[in-house]
């Protein structure tokens, strides 16, 4: 018997309705902008948080019960949870899901034996999208658990764990594209340090370039369609991750010459952590060209830790999707949950209101963008700020004709004395506040 037996497939039944298993706004067909919401927005379920949370924290163990945890985390039990994983995806309808390869299957003794562990699971889920519209957002390796990646996988100061990792990202690659994954991706795990006593910077940094640079060459090799990305957070596990916030990833990747091959995926609770807000971060990634795709979460704003908490407040998204929106929206890149329920929330019925609420947020959140950009009063707001940048004689300080002495002329001449003009910050979160 399957595990959500008890849960009917969800529903648009629309804004008024008081059912927690319905959606309220998200309505996969429903047009916005001229595209299907469901288009837009390419919700993922993550695997390792979804089916294979405990509930664990540092001063307790598991709460949740899953059918498919035991002693000796068999093949057996990897198949129960893959049953599992897909009856959760029709009960929501059509997303996309995200794994890394050791929460879809046990590790072996040997790699061979965890790459065997990891296709035959492929081989599953392979059959099960067949026949369903299910498709894989992302896939990825997990470099950070096993004790062998203590001082990270590309950074280790041992080449044998770094050949060890490259190893193992050839075969998640090879199951990614597989799976007709739209994208790969590479969280930086324990890529960072803890102490620079003994830690020699530059020569991990080049370590990690070459690696990056391996995988891109891979990609080209097998053919893989999807994106690259990075996901770039500060701190956790490591006291400094080396891909600390887009930015910096940014300088990473030109000075490896890859800012052409690599995309960023954003998550919210990681732009928090480096003090920078989620919109920074997918505003960064706009005007450097590299908006990929977005981990979808929240973080307790009291504790400072990444808690990876369901999206459930509207206002916080919608400023997001906004920029998104503005940049283009998704092409590969989807809206993936990389959100756990709290240790407490124990039963299958909290992992579905879990989604279906993260969904919904998301969905009002893309909604209040949309209309934003089609009223148009923010957009005009910018412009008129910047107008002056037209006119020609700013055209030429900016356009390289001037150099300094000229703009000094320029300043004498037109008898320049700037007027402050207001920014109007209050006036703009009104206008915004009318949309929510
Ligand atoms: C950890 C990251 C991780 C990535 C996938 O903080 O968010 O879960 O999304 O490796
Ligand atoms: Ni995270
Ligand atoms: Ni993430």
């Amino acid at each position: 018997m399957s595990y959500f037996s008890q849960i009917p497939k969800i529903v648009h039944e629309g804004p008024d309705s008081d059912n927690p298993l319905a959606f309220r706004w998200y309505d996969p067909d429903r047009l916005v902008m001229g595209k299907r919401m469901e288009d837009h927005l390419r919700f993922a379920v993550c695997y390792w948080h979804t089916f294979c949370g405990t509930g664990l924290d540092p001063f307790g163990g598991d709460t949740f019960e899953r059918p498919w945890f035991g002693a000796g985390d068999s093949m057996a039990l990897a198949r129960l949870k893959a049953e599992a994983a897909f009856d959760l995806f029709d009960i929501l309808g059509q997303p996309f899901f995200s794994f890394h390869d050791r929460d879809i299957a046990p590790e072996g003794t040997t790699l061979a034996e965890s790459n065997a562990n990891v296709n035959a699971i492929a081989d599953l889920f392979a059959d099960k999208m067949r026949d369903r519209p299910t498709r894989l957002l992302w896939g990825t390796a997990n470099l950070f658990s096993n004790r062998r990646f203590m001082a990270g996988a590309a950074t280790n100061p041992d080449p044998d764990v770094f050949a060890y990792a490259a190893a193992q990202v050839k075969n998640a690659m090879d199951v990614t594209h597989r799976l007709g994954g739209a994208n790969y991706v590479l969280w930086g795990g324990r890529e960072g340090y803890e102490t620079l006593i003994n830690t020699n910077m530059g020569q991990e940094l080049d370590q990690m370039g070459r690696f990056l640079n391996l995988v891109v060459e891979y990609k080209h090799k097998i053919g893989f369609q999807g994106a690259i990305l990075i996901e770039p957070k500060p701190q956790e596990p490591t006291k400094h991750q080396y891909d600390f916030d887009v930015a910096t990833v940014y300088g990473f990747l030109q000075r490896y010459g890859l800012e052409n091959e690599v995309k960023m995926n954003i998550e919210v609770g990681h732009a928090v952590l480096a003090g920078h807000s989620f919109e920074h971060e997918i505003e960064t990634a706009n005007a450097l060209g590299l908006l990929g795709s977005i981990d979808a979460n929240r973080n307790d704003y009291q504790s400072g830790w990444d808690t990876d908490q369901f999206p459930m407040n509207h206002p916080e998204m919608a400023l997001a999707y906004y920029f998104i929106l503005q940049g283009g929206g998704f092409t590969t890149g989807g809206t993936n949950f990389d959100s756990k329920l709290r240790r407490q929330s124990l039963n299958a019925e909290d992992l579905v209101i879990a989604h279906v609420g993260g969904m919904d947020t998301c969905a009002r959140a893309l909604l209040a963008a949309a209309a934003m950009i089609e009223e148009g009063g923010l957009a005009q707001a910018l412009e008129d700020r910047y107008a002056k940048w037209q006119l020609p004689e700013a055209r030429k300080i900016l356009g390289g004709e001037y150099d300094l002495a000229d703009i000094a002329d320029y300043v004498a001449r037109a008898n320049i004395n700037p007027h402050p003009v207001s920014g109007r910050q209050e006036a703009l979160e009104v206008h915004i506040n009318r949309f929510m």
